[in-house]
Order: structure tokens, then sequence, then C-alpha cells
């Protein structure tokens, strides 16, 4: 019988359904078996089956990759390959990542774990895993070249430390990152406190994602990775509005969102209805003292922050990046603006010369969205999403905040759209308004005087001779 290893260098077939069972329990103690996810949907949160017990966190539209307890030791495997990721319904993107997926599984684990991760090369080239923001040993870090050699395609390399504090984390390539974070390799990491920590709290629901960003042209699958700025897809964990999930919390609940931003450029991320604390960086926990209230907290390339927050109103709150272009979906940046242009006689011109021809809002561009436009195979509206009580216009980094009473712990189900109290939503007056009170005209009243009578003078700069 082939070893493991004998049969991954063999086959390169790791996507394929291996029965562990068929391998034997020797080759099943070298490597374990690499877990697969497929589905875009966001995952209920792993209860820990071995180990210290600690509240599992719910990756957004992703999973927590499940381990192996060996002697003590936590083992995981990663398998860095080719995937497709679906970024919206009707929009799928050949992406890199891992285990299937792009962002990779969450890992989770406990302060003082001992952790070894298998790392399998499925790419066409060499890569490693720098494990952002952790305590470990240096030739642990992930560089190529500067703590260890690359891991070539096919190859299996093996890292090995303790989570020494907890905290929020990433995990990247760092072997031509330009190229492989570009496309998505790129993933979460939780170290859970191993006992009541003063800086910590405990949550009702923990969410966590990751900031990504890509150039995709409408109709194609594969990120441009020479872009440098000007990406045109803006997501959370590989999905853009309307394909992530909203954040289902039940009422009073405490909330704890943990972001980290892979993308090239800072993401401000807003919250409606509620203020939250920034309770932790790139750094740890923040002491108490230090925190203040916000409701938008920019998030750094590189950086990773969380914040915390009693959902105590309920209702459908927006939650997204305040970067207005950030909440669209592809589109030509290059576009005029058309507003105030009556562009009818001339659009019929050019639509005789180029057919599929669209003029660009005259109004602004809600109207695109209203637009029952002719779209490329492959792409997602720019402006789209239907709620309640029409059209958002959303798109990219954009989610809802679904606050609900009589919520089960560990319910995450989307309970579809508020029904609001009556009386509590803004709507049209039923009467015109009547004019607003003038105060009564009198001669000498110098806010009433006619133009003419306003003297203005002119003062020139001094002239000064130097
Ligand atoms: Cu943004």
């Amino acid at each position: 019988m082939k070893s493991r290893r004998q049969f991954l260098a063999a086959s390169g077939a790791i996507t394929a359904a291996v029965s562990a069972t068929a391998l034997g329990k020797a080759a099943m103690a070298a490597i374990p078996e690499p877990a697969l996810q497929n589905s875009p949907d966001t995952m209920p949160p792993l209860l820990p089956a071995t180990g210290r017990p600690y509240n599992p966190v719910v990756t957004l539209n992703g999973w927590t990759l499940p381990w192996r307890m060996n002697q003590g030791v936590k083992e995981f495997h990663l398998v860095a390959e080719p995937v497709i990721r679906e970024m919206a319904p009707g929009f799928k993107a050949h992406l890199w990542g891992y285990n299937g997926q792009s962002p990779g599984p969450t890992i989770e684990v406990v302060e003082g774990d001992r952790v070894r991760i298998f790392v399998t090369n499925k790419l066409p080239e060499h890569t490693s895993v720098h494990w952002h923001g952790q305590r470990l040993p240096n030739g642990m870090d992930g560089v190529s070249g500067l703590t260890q050699a690359a891991i070539a395609p096919g190859k299996t390399f093996v890292y090995e430390f303790q989570a020494r504090r907890p905290g929020t984390f990433m995990y990247h390539p760092h072997a031509d990152e330009m190229t492989q974070m570009a496309m998505g390799m790129m993933g979460f990491w939780v170290t859970h406190p191993k006992t009541r920590h003063p800086d910590i709290s405990e949550v009702d629901r923990d969410f966590c994602f990751l900031l990504n960003a890509y150039d995709i042209d409408p109709g194609s699958y594969t990120p441009k990775i020479m872009t440098m700025l000007d990406f045109n897809i803006w997501a959370w964990n590989s999905r853009v509005f309307p394909g992530i999930d909203p954040l289902v919390v039940g009422l009073k609940d405490r909330v704890r969102l943990r972001v980290g931003n892979l993308t090239m450029t800072n993401h401000p991320i807003h919250i409606h209805g509620h203020e939250f604390f920034v309770t932790g960086t790139d750094g740890g926990p923040t002491p108490k003292a230090s925190r203040w209230p916000e409701v938008t907290v920019d998030v750094a390339v590189g950086q990773m922050r969380q914040m915390e927050f009693i959902a105590d109103e309920e209702g459908d709150w927006a939650f997204h990046c305040h970067k207005s272009h950030h909440t669209m979906n592809a589109m030509g940046h290059n576009v005029p603006t058309m507003i105030g242009v009556e562009q009818k006689d001339v659009a019929k011109k050019i639509s005789e010369l180029v057919p599929g021809y669209m003029q660009m809002g005259s109004k602004g561009m809600h109207e695109m969205a209203e637009m029952d436009m002719e779209l490329p195979v492959n792409t997602v509206p720019m402006m789209t999403g239907e709620g309640p009580f029409g059209g958002l216009g959303m798109g990219g980094m954009f989610s809802v905040i679904k606050v609900r009473k009589t919520l089960k712990k560990g319910n995450y189900k989307d309970p579809g759209w508020f029904s609001h109290p009556a009386g509590t939503v803004a709507s049209e007056v039923a009467m015109p308004a009547s004019a607003p009170a003038q105060a009564p005209k009198q001669s000498g009243d110098r806010r009433m005087n006619t133009p003419t009578d306003i003297e203005v003078q002119v003062r020139k700069p001094l002239k000064h001779d130097h």
C-alpha cells in the first residue's frame, strides 16, 4: 500500500473523494485527510469536539477547518489549489484558495494550543503560508526565501508552533504575494482565550470575514493580477452583495465582528443603528480604558479590527464599507458624468452604429439599476438587490445586520425582511406641505431690501513690497 505522502504525490488529486479507510491507519497517522468545502453558504459554527472548550466563530460565507487531535497537538491540513468561487449568484470567479474555496477555511484554536499545520501545494507555482500576527519561532513565519524554502508544486510542508496569544489573525502566502493574494489566497485565524480574559468579552455571536478585492472584467473569470489600485470587485470573503449573507443576531445579543483587510486600500466599515467599540486590533485585545464608541472604523491594509456592540435595536440595519464605490460591482470607471444631459437622440444614433450601446444615467445612476440591461455572461449588476421597499442599488461590500426578537441561540438562518411596527417607517406626506411662515415684510427691514440697495465694497488684497 502506498503511503499517504506517496499517494498525494502520485495522484495529485486530493479533491477527489478519497476513502480514508482505504489508506490504512499508518498512512492516516502521517498527514490528516484534508477537509474540503464547495458551498459558498455561511456554515454553522464548528463546535470543538476535542481540546479546551470555546464559543466558536461564524465565518461569513465561509467555514471553519476541522482538526485532528494527535497526542495533544491540533493537526490541520491546508491544501493550496485553484478553486471556483461563486462570488454572487450568476457570477463565478476562477481563483486560487485553500481546500476548495477562497478565502480558505477559518482556523480556530485556543491560547496555549500546540498547532501543527500541513500545507500541500497544488498550485502551478511555489507558495508558503505566513501566519499574520502570530508569535512563533522565526522559522515558522512562512516568508519564502527568508525563513524557509518555498513549497514547490506537489510538495507538503509542515508548520508547528504554540498559539501564544489570544486574538484575531490571518494567514496568506509570502511567496509571489502580488499574484497569490490577487487570486484570493488568504484565510482567517482566531485564537480564543484559555480562561476568562479581562479585555475579551464573552459574546453571543462572533462573526469574522476578510475584506478582499479583485479586478475581473465583466464576462471573464480570472482576476487581472497586475492591477495595483483600480479593482472593480470589492468583496467580503470573496462574495459581493447580494451574494453576502445577512448577519443574523438576537435582540440584546452581544455581537463581535472581526474584520481583516487584505486588499490594497483601506475600508471604513460602517454600522447603522448602533455604536460599537473597537475591542481588539492586530496587536491583541484593546485595554478597556482605551476604548471609545464609533459607528465607523477604518480598517487599513494588512490590519485586523474587532468590533463589539449590543444589538438592542430591532430591524434590518445596513452594514457596509463607507467608500461608495466599494458598495458597487464591476463597472466602467472611465464613464463621463451624464447628469443633466439629455442623451435620447444621440443614444439612438450611436446604437445604430454600436449594437447594445447603453447611455449612462442622465438623472443619476439609480436609473441604471432599474433598467433591464443586458449583461455579459458571468457578471453581476453594478447596483442591485431588491428590498421590501424596492431596489437597493447596492453591490460589493454591503450586507445587513438583522436584529430579531425571539431568535434561538445558534440560529443563523435568514429571517426575511423586518416587519416594521405601524407608524415607524418614513413615508410620503399625504398632504402638500403648507408654506413656511415668513417674517412680515416691513419697510426698513434690510433683509427685504431690493438688490439695488445692497452695497458691496470690494477690498483688494494689500500690496506688499516683497
Ligand atoms: Cu471599502
